[in-house]
């Protein structure tokens, strides 16, 4: 994996592990031999390590953590190489990050070209850089510089590296014969200084207000992480140990707690199973393997809402030409006002360049004539939800679109077949739903109905993509998947209310569990009056009237709180009055309100609800193994694929704490039989809530006599369907 060649008197070690030159164990080996080939070999003057493809070094292999480490260890790898008689370079394109940048730091020169980046970005999976980075970074450029670097995880371009002093050289192309250039430049001129062992770490004035305020800055960004925390402390052991050794002990003491906590493995599994939403596969066997994209050249966006319009600002800025339609003209101007004004937030956050923002709104075409849709390879329609109007609109599609055109519903909920049979071309029709709101959410979720073809959700991966999103693949039900496990969850929130808990205490252990917010200040934020009509659509369809003593709809317990609270007028945030009242701040601050108290204490005694004391282990178990049940759900019907799909799904959709890993590793963690176990207790005690009928998959999975390693559970899991 180290490809060895002589140009000259230069000895060229080019790191050739696809797709990322990680440093597997072979690459390890592989270096270490290859400098010693050319330090025997006299004609050799000069070392120079560079990646093969599209980049230098990745980083560590992150495959490999959690298995028994063969040597040689990445810092013995380093050591070899600053320990080298003839000068070492590192010419850096692409990457070189984490394992890859320590490389660099332990080579005697660095050399990059402009395009390049660098950085430390295992923060990011739970540990930190532990081949000697915290010692070396700050020997190069400041101690602030090492902090914010390493504690943020953040990439830096080559120009920014070179200010840093962290590179020596950006060229602008010809990598490897700048390479050269520099090597017959340094060839015979003393190493000492080039070690950056021998160097003294950056001096650095008041380092507890350096450091305090780094801890600061990485706690607000990184709510409830260890690594930060532990890469902050490694780079002010930098400057206080005794010496270079004895910065490098602390750095390793502090790199091992890392590597053995759960929020490690945590990290690295969400690391993975992002990409691994990639890896679809339809019932039909049809899979990412098999299926190829069609080329998505234009796109209709229907609606000009806060949903259409956000949507379109996502496919603009991905430089694709969107023609937005909308029935009222007011309505599209506003829609259009919206979606400059969106843009203009990028250029303010200096996200896009007023170049950019000039492209963006001349590749938009904003139209009260649904007609101009007749040529664009993708249509999303994103009008409000009611099945009758989709099916309508979708039946004008079909009859206008050209016959290759692929139609979306941006539906958070109804069926997709249903969508579909309104036109002649099911295997052209399929579900993307993207998340409010639409520019900033990362998570897409595209669904498949019964006649979705193979090549319809290549494409819309595809697109997905091109977007910037990261898109997980579902079948459609009732809801899709992130939201039919997430209802699950907030049921199961309002009975706890309901027994014994207030808002605020249920939403305060949530977020101590680390979400970014409780889900009554998320109902709030919402809008208390959605919930509320769809809860009066559904009671409908039964033949119900929702009553403030109805305990059950559909033979499943009802809880009728939060519609006392819009009966009310508190329908949330927009009326400064909800679960909570927003008076502070503009009206951004959730208080505790007294009335919401006596109305939850009236509602209960009118039901004659003896309420009780409830732990917040109760609360933390009643609300994420209700949600844990459906995701097992979820993947017996086949809707989701594998367990990652739905941790993804709550880790870009609802802000699951990722050092959690998402619901299902979290229930991977605590250990399946002891969630099942729960599940089957809550059952016996809510015989009236379907929620808590334990999963037969679950029930299976637990019963595996040692529950294995996430990895090996999700084979497992997944074998099964
Ligand atoms: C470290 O270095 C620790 C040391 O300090 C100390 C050790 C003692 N390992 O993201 P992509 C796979 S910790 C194994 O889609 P992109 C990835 O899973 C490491 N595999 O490409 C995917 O596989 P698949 C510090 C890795 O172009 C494929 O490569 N470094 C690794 O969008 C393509 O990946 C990091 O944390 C890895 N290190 O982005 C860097 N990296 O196709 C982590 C990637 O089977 N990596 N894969 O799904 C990244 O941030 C991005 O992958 C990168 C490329 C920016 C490099």
């Amino acid at each position: 994996m180290v490809d060895y060649k002589v140009v000259g008197s230069i000895a060229f070690l080019e790191v050739n592990n696809p797709p990322v030159n990680a440093l597997s164990h072979s690459v390890r080996v592989g270096l270490v031999e290859g400098l010693d080939r050319s330090n025997k070999e006299k004609a050799v003057k000069a070392i120079v390590i560079i990646g093969k493809g599209s980049t230098f070094i990745s980083g560590a292999d992150i495959k490999e953590f959690g298995k028994p480490m063969r040597g040689p260890w990445l810092t013995a790898v380093g050591e070899h190489i600053e320990a080298s008689e003839k000068p070492v370079i590192a010419g850096i394109h692409g990457n070189a990050l984490g394992g890859g940048l320590e490389i660099a730091l332990f080579s005697h020169y660095r050399i990059a070209l402009k395009s390049a980046r660098v950085g430390f970005p295992e923060v990011l999976i739970g540990i930190l850089p532990g081949a000697a980075g915290t010692q070396r970074l700050p020997r190069v450029t400041t101690v602030p510089v090492a902090m914010e670097m390493i504690a943020s995880g953040r990439h830096v371009s080559a120009p920014d590296a070179l200010k840093y002093g962290i590179l020596d050289r950006v060229v602008d192309k010809d990598l490897s014969s700048e390479c050269m250039k520099l090597a017959y430049n340094i060839i015979g001129k003393p190493l000492h200084d080039r070690r950056l062992r021998n160097r003294p770490v950056t001096p650095v004035e008041n380092l507890n207000a350096v450091y305090d305020a780094a801890l600061a800055q990485a706690t607000r960004r990184f709510k409830g992480f260890i690594a930060p925390v532990k890469c902050l402390q490694a780079v002010k052991a930098a400057v206080t140990a005794d010496n270079y050794e004895a910065g490098v002990n602390e750095e390793s003491r502090l790199f091992a707690d890392l590597m053995r906590s759960g929020q490690a493995r945590a990290l690295q599994y969400a690391f993975f199973a992002e990409r691994a939403t990639a890896r679809w596969q339809l019932p039909t066997g049809e899979s990412y393997r098999t299926c190829k994209p069609l080329p998505i050249k234009t796109v209709g966006v229907i609606g000009a809402g806060t949903m259409g319009s956000g949507i379109a600002v996502t496919v603009l800025r991905a430089g694709l030409p969107v023609t937005l339609v909308e029935q009222d003209r007011k309505f599209l101007d506003r829609g259009v006002a919206m979606i400059k004004s969106v843009l203009e937030g990028s250029v303010r956050l200096k996200k896009l360049s007023p170049q950019g923002l000039q492209k963006c709104m001349s590749l938009l075409k904003a139209t009260v004539n649904m007609d101009d849709l007749r040529d664009v390879d993708l249509v999303i329609e994103a009008v409000f939800e009611s099945l009758s109007l989709k099916k309508q609109i979708f039946g004008r599609l079909d009859k206008l679109c050209k016959a290759e055109t692929i139609l979306c519903s941006n539906t958070s909920s109804l069926d997709i077949n249903m969508i579909a049979s309104a036109t002649d071309r099911p295997d052209r029709v399929a579900g993307m739903h993207f998340f409010v709101p639409a520019y900033v959410m990362r998570l897409l979720e595209n669904v498949y109905g019964k006649a979705t073809s193979g090549t319809t959700v290549a494409t819309i991966m595809q697109l997905g993509k091109k977007l910037g999103m990261v898109s997980v693949l579902v079948g459609t039900c009732n809801s899709f998947v992130a939201n039919r496990t997430m209802q699950k969850y907030g049921t199961q929130a309002t009975f706890l209310v309901e027994e014994g808990s207030l808002p605020q205490e249920v939403d305060q252990v949530l977020t101590d569990f680390g979400m970014p917010m409780g889900t009554f200040a998320v109902g709030d934020l919402s809008g208390l009056d959605i919930g509320w009509n769809i809860r009066r659509e559904i009671a409908q369809a039964q033949g119900m009237t929702l009553t403030f003593a109805t305990r059950f709809m559909g033979g499943d317990r009802y809880s009728s709180l939060s519609d006392r609270l819009v009966q009310k007028g508190r329908i949330g945030r927009k009326v400064g009055k909800g679960w909570y009242k927003y008076e502070k701040s503009g009206g951004k601050v959730a208080t505790p309100d007294p009335e919401v108290t006596q109305i939850i204490l009236d509602h209960c005694k009118e039901l004659g609800i003896e309420r009780r004391s409830i732990s917040p282990q109760e609360v933390i178990e009643r609300t994420f193994y209700a949600a844990i049940n459906e995701g097992f759900r979820c993947l017996e019907d086949g809707v989701a694929a594998k367990p990652e799909d739905i941790d993804v799904c709550w880790l870009l959709g609802f802000g699951f704490p990722r050092y959690q890993g998402g619901p299902m590793f979290y229930a991977s963690q605590v250990g399946l039989r002891s969630v099942y176990d729960k599940i089957c207790q809550f059952h016996e005690r809510y015989p009236n809530q379907s929620i808590w009928m334990p999963c037969e998959l679950l029930r299976r999975l637990s019963r595996l006599e040692v529950t294995p390693p996430m990895s090996e559970w999700t084979m497992k899991t997944t074998s099964k369907l």
